[in-house]
């Protein structure tokens, strides 16, 4: 069959490239440039928001393969959509701007490439731009982003500086670029010099990384290497992801483009290469024997959801064993607990048989149907409505489990407010469908304050999301301050005598008691000692008082935040023969409590969080400021010898409501942090009228 049609019998007729950079470095304009060097009349798709933070694919025939190519956002707001990338691809194009060099941001995708192992060639961008030289951009590469990266490619450049060609230094010839063609030629002598100049450098990298012991013998004879042999070589390293060739590319006028395309064609591993990602069975308790075959039982997954009010629901598939047709009735996993260890409220474990709806693949930006997409390959599936992202497509009689891929957790909270009723009847609805089809998406209804929290990867996620809650729902929203989840607690100690007697007329209530209060270490708890003597409060009316303190601790005192952290000793009390009752205790106890408290003896605590920041060295002692400003308790530093340091530290949750934006400036994009709850923490006294405004 003709990969012509997308209609492909092999895997290995296959290839799926995700293009990875930082935001801007020009993979939306490579990407259209590859598509175009294959689908004449090819238009790029309009770039608003959506495109913009979404992950693309495109089909595209070159030569005797297919490639799937996926342009993934730059944004770190958007890495969850990179991760999918990650997973859908068997290799990646690491697009680097000669003119931005190599920041922060792309080290840290370099990191999200090098944590899955992912083959991949360097593409280096925005030449023609002032400062853009391809040799100093290697060179940066080579230091911040670490070993294995070698030229493939140099780029040529005519008697005005323009690059108008590149020079191989697989084959040592000379493609030149015009009118969008290409033509190749052998090097002249003095471009033949600059080969040699890089090429000990590019076939000794490739020879070493690729293992190959009997060519390196050969070379260090002196032999000249047969291209073949070289290219297998390449492909060979660059699989294993030791090896990452680099190229120049030129997009005003295409430079490169064929030799882009001939790489992934010949040098870029085949889906039946790449290690597949951990299988099971349903329960997780069996690993699954996978290999990349069209006749093999089913296991595929869905990497990507949209819904479109008027198109429907469609799903990115990516196919890891089997083969997917339309109309197959098959079956749905999605069970996250089973990897994790934990429930997630937001994707819980489900399981269902679906029917697959109509296969499609877009060539450039038209939706081609077709009906049968083999192992290795990436899909659009029409209108699955059980399966949802990362969930599991297998065969009905051999049911399995992709294990998902890891997800980046959302740290910057968002508290909405519906701005009508008719809104706020339709946003819980319209938010479960966002955070099903985005899974860096968490939400949060918190109890004390009873606010709906939209937890996102920053700001930009937010505001795609609140777009989309508008556009796609109608549903309109404002946001408003996060609030804080205070407590108090007892710092003096305090007495009190608590009395609820009412004896006027009819059964009586009568209960009085007395007690004592002491501080608590933090993290302590609720202690209720017990010292009456002669029976003042008789036996069955002890638990009401405990009980009535604990109503009142609730409840809270001074400034009406759940008590926490103190001994209550009840020493004496009275009780009367008839009129007493376990009520009468219980208001005993919680009015004594309430009047033991005073502004002089009650203080604010603020929740805790332990943070762990991971930043490039250099930027530490600016993190440590700015913790500190935050009030925050550093409680020890470490590196991972690699370039990147570790910080723990204590910061007020206060303090924290924006890191995630804050810290992504301070470190110009290289830190990362995590936060678990840590306990409760005193307010300084000069703060606690700003925070009681926020809570
Ligand atoms: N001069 C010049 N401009 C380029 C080149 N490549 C891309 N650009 C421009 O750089 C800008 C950003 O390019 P995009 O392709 O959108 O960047 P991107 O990597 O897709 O960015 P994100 O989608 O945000 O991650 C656009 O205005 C492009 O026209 C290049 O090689 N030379
Ligand atoms: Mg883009």
């Amino acid at each position: 069959m003709s990969a012509s049609a997308n209609k492909v019998s092999s895997p290995v007729d296959l290839r799926n490239v995700v293009l990875v950079g930082s935001s801007g470095s020009g993979k939306t304009t490579l990407f259209d440039n590859l598509l175009a060097a294959r689908i004449p009349g090819h238009r790029p798709a309009k770039d608003d928001t959506e495109r913009a933070a979404a992950l693309t694919l495109a089909s595209v025939s070159s030569g005797d393969v297919v490639i799937n190519l996926l342009d993934a956002p730059g944004h770190p707001d958007f890495v969850g959509e990179l991760r999918a990338g990650l997973r859908a691809a068997d290799a990646a194009l690491f697009v680097v701007s000669a003119a931005d060099g190599v920041d922060n941001a792309t080290a840290a995708l370099w990191r999200e490439c090098k944590a899955v192992k992912m083959p991949c060639a360097i593409v280096v961008t925005k030449l023609d731009v002032e400062r853009g030289d391809y040799t100093s951009a290697v060179e940066q590469c080579r230091q911040v982003l670490g070993e294995g990266i070698v030229p493939a490619y140099l780029p040529l450049t005519d008697g005005g500086g323009e690059i108008v060609g590149n020079m191989s230094l697989v084959t040592q010839n000379v493609h030149e670029y015009c009118g969008g063609q290409s033509s190749t030629r052998p090097a002249s002598q003095e471009e033949a010099e600059q080969i040699a100049a890089y090429r000990g450098d590019f076939l000794e990298g490739v020879i070493t990384e690729s293992e190959d012991d009997s060519l390196m013998e050969r070379y260090l004879e002196g032999e000249e290497l047969a291209v073949d042999q070289v290219r297998r070589d390449l492909l060979v390293s660059m699989s294993r992801a030791t090896l990452f060739p680099v190229i120049p590319v030129q997009v005003s006028n295409a430079v490169g483009t064929e030799e882009l395309l001939r790489l992934v064609e010949n040098g870029f591993p085949t889906p039946a290469e790449k290690a597949m990602p951990t299988i099971t069975t349903v329960d997780g308790t069996d690993l699954v024997e996978i290999g990349c075959d069209p006749d093999g039982p089913l296991v595929a997954q869905v990497i990507r959801t949209t819904s479109d009010p008027y198109a429907g629901r469609q799903s990115m598939v990516r196919i890891y064993s089997g083969t997917l047709r339309t109309d197959d009735v098959v079956h749905v996993a999605g069970h996250r607990e089973v990897f994790t260890g934990t429930e997630d409220a937001h994707h819980p474990g489900h399981e269902e048989d679906e029917k697959i709806g109509p296969l499609a693949f877009p060539v450039g930006l038209e939706l081609k149907t077709k009906d049968v997409a083999i192992s290795g390959d990436i899909v659009l599936v029409a209108k699955l409505s059980h399966a949802e992202t990362s969930d599991t497509l297998s065969a009905k009689d051999s049911p399995a489990l992709v294990e998902p891929w890891m997800q980046p957790e959302p740290l910057l909270p968002t508290a909405l407010k519906p701005a009508t009723r008719n809104d706020e009847d339709k946003l819980a609805g319209a938010l479960a469908r966002l955070v099903v089809e985005d899974t860096t998406v968490r939400l949060e209804r918190t109890v004390e304050a009873d606010q709906e929290l939209l937890w996102t990867m920053g700001t930009a996620h937010t505001d795609l999301l609140l777009g989309r809650l508008n556009d796609r729902y109608g549903v309109k929203v404002t946001t408003e301050p996060v609030k804080v989840a205070m407590r108090e607690t007892f710092i003096a100690p305090a007495k009190a005598h608590g009395r609820h007697v009412k004896q006027s007329g009819g059964h009586g209530q009568y209960a009085v008691c007395d007690i004592e209060i002491a501080p608590r270490e933090r993290g302590a708890g609720f202690a209720f000692v017990d010292k009456v003597v002669g029976g003042a409060v008789p036996r069955q009316f002890i638990p009401s008082v405990e009980k009535g303190v604990r109503a009142q601790m609730e409840r809270g005192t001074v400034y009406g935040f759940p008590m926490v952290d103190v001994q209550v000793t009840l020493h004496d009390g009275k009780a009367h023969s008839v009129d007493s009752s376990d009520m009468a205790f219980q208001s005993a106890g919680a009015q004594a409590l309430k009047e033991a408290a005073t502004e002089q003896n009650v203080a604010l605590l603020e929740p805790v969080d332990e943070v762990e920041v991971r930043v490039a060295d250099e930027y530490l002692g600016a993190v440590m400021t700015d913790l500190s400003n935050r009030r925050g308790q550093v409680l020890g530093t470490d590196t991972d010898g690699a370039g990147q340091s570790i910080l723990r530290a204590l910061v007020p949750v206060a303090e924290l409501e924006r890191y995630a934006v804050d810290l992504r400036g301070l470190a110009r994009g290289s830190g990362s942090f995590r936060r678990s709850p840590h306990g409760y923490e005193l307010v300084p006294p000069q703060l606690a009228q700003k925070l009681l405004d926020r809570a």
